[in-house]
C-alpha cells in the first residue's frame, strides 16, 4: 500500500514538473512579444486557476494509457505527452470554470474567491478564459504537430468542447428570468444538460486522448465512449448532490444552484417525491438570492430524505456502470473504466 501511495505521489509530482514546463513555454510563447508586466499577469492567472484542483482529469491519461499499454514501462516520451494531454484537459477545464463562475454567480472555487473576484480582475477573466482556452490548440501545436494523431486530438478537443458549451447553454437557458417554470424540470432534461455540459469533457475526453495516444481509431470505441458518459452523468448528479450537502471546506466551492434555480438533480428529484403542499413550497422559495428562501428548500430537501434518495442512487449506479463494465471485451479497457469509477464511487469532493 505505502508503495502504491509512493508511485501515485511520484506520478503527480512528475505531473507538476510538466505544468511547469508548460507555463514557461507559454509564457515565453514567441508568438507575442511578452513585456513584463503581460508575462506575470498570464503566469498569476495561471498559477491561480490551472493547477490547484484534483487534478483527476488530466492525471486519468496518464493512467488510462497506462493500463492500455498493459503494464509495459512508459518511455519518458510517453510520460511526458500524455502528461501534456492530461494538462490540455486542466486548461480546457481552468477555462470552463473561470467562466461559469461568472454566469452561475459563484463565490469560492477550490477553497479560494472565484478568478472574477479577485480584486483588480473582474471582468478581465473573460478574456482570461479565452487566453486559456487558445493555450490548449498552442501546446498540441508545439508537441504532437508531427503525430500522426495530431489532427484526430485536435479534432476531438473541438468537438468536446462544442458538446460542453451546447450543454451549458441549455443549463443556462432553462433558468431564464420571466420562464421560471418548475414543471419542466424531470430527469429526462436534467440528463440532457449533464450529458453534453459534463459527461464528454470530464469523462470521455481524458480516455479518447489515451487512446489516440496508444493508435486508436476512435471510431471502434463507441461502447467505452458510452460508458464513460453514463458514468459522467453519475458524477454530476454527486455534483448536484454535494451543491447542497457537500461540506465546502472539502468541495471547496458555496453551492448556488438553489439561488440560480438550476435544473439540478436535487430538485428534479423532490418534484418527484413531493406532495401538492410540498409543491407550493418550491414553486414559492426556489430560485432567490435571499438566504431564507434558500433554507426553506434546504429544510424541504431533508423532510424529503432527498440525502436517502440520494444513497440508493448511488449504489444503483455503481452496481449498473460494474455491470456495463464488465461486459466489455477487452479487460485493459474494463481496467481503465473500472479504475475511474472507483475514484469517483461516494465521493466527497
Ligand atoms: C459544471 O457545472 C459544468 C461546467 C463547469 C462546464 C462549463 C462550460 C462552459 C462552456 C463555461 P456546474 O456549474 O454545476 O459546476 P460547479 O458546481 O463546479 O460550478
Ligand atoms: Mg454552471
Ligand atoms: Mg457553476
Ligand atoms: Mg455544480
Amino acid at each position: 500500500m505505502a508503495n502504491q501511495n509512493g508511485a501515485t505521489a511520484d506520478l503527480k509530482s512528475t505531473f507538476l514538473d510538466v505544468y511547469s514546463v508548460l507555463k514557461s513555454e507559454l509564457t515565453n510563447d514567441p508568438a507575442f512579444q511578452f513585456t513584463d508586466d503581460s508575462r506575470q499577469w498570464v503566469e498569476r492567472m495561471l498559477e491561480y486557476n490551472v493547477p490547484g484542483g484534483k487534478l483527476n482529469r488530466g492525471l486519468s491519461v496518464i493512467d488510462s494509457y497506462k493500463l492500455l499499454k498493459e503494464g509495459k514501462d512508459l518511455t519518458e516520451e510517453e510520460i511526458f505527452l500524455a502528461s501534456t494531454l492530461g494538462w490540455c484537459i486542466e486548461w480546457l477545464q481552468a477555462f470552463f470554470l473561470v467562466l461559469d463562475d461568472i454566469m452561475d454567480n459563484s463565490h469560492t472555487r477550490r477553497g479560494q474567491p472565484c478568478w472574477f473576484r479577485v480584486p483588480k480582475v473582474g471582468m478581465i477573466a473573460v478574456n482570461d478564459g479565452v487566453l486559456l482556452r487558445n493555450h490548449i490548440p498552442r501546446i498540441l501545436k508545439k508537441h504532437f504537430r508531427q503525430k500522426p494523431y495530431y489532427v484526430d486530438l485536435l479534432d476531438l478537443f473541438n468537438e468536446v468542447e462544442f458538446q460542453t458549451a451546447s450543454g451549458q447553454m441549455i443549463d443556462l437557458i432553462t433558468t431564464l428570468e420571466g420562464e421560471k417554470d418548475l414543471s419542466k424540470y424531470t430527469l429526462p432534461l436534467h440528463r440532457r444538460i449533464v450529458e453534453y455540459k459534463t459527461a464528454y469533457y470530464s469523462f470521455y475526453l481524458p480516455v479518447a486522448c489515451a487512446l489516440l495516444m496508444a493508435g486508436e481509431n476512435l471510431d471502434e470505441h463507441i461502447s467505452v465512449k458510452d460508458i464513460l458518459v453514463e458514468m459522467g452523468i453519475y458524477f454530476q448528479v454527486q455534483d448536484d448532490y454535494l451543491d447542497c450537502f457537500g461540506d465546502p471546506k472539502k468541495i471547496g466551492k458555496i453551492g448556488t444552484d438553489i439561488e440560480d434555480f438550476k435544473c439540478s438533480w436535487l430538485v428534479v428529484k423532490a418534484l418527484e417525491n413531493c406532495n401538492e403542499e410540498q409543491k407550493q413550497v418550491l414553486y414559492e422559495h426556489y430560485g432567490k438570492e435571499n438566504p431564507a428562501n434558500v433554507e426553506r428548500v434546504k429544510a424541504l430537501y431533508n423532510d424529503l430524505n432527498l440525502q436517502g434518495v440520494f444513497e440508493e442512487f448511488e449504489s444503483k449506479s455503481y452496481e449498473k456502470l460494474t455491470t456495463g463494465i464488465e461486459a466489455h471485451p477487452s479487460k485493459a479497457v474494463q481496467a481503465v473504466l473500472k479504475s475511474f469509477l472507483a475514484k469517483i464511487y461516494k465521493r466527497q469532493k
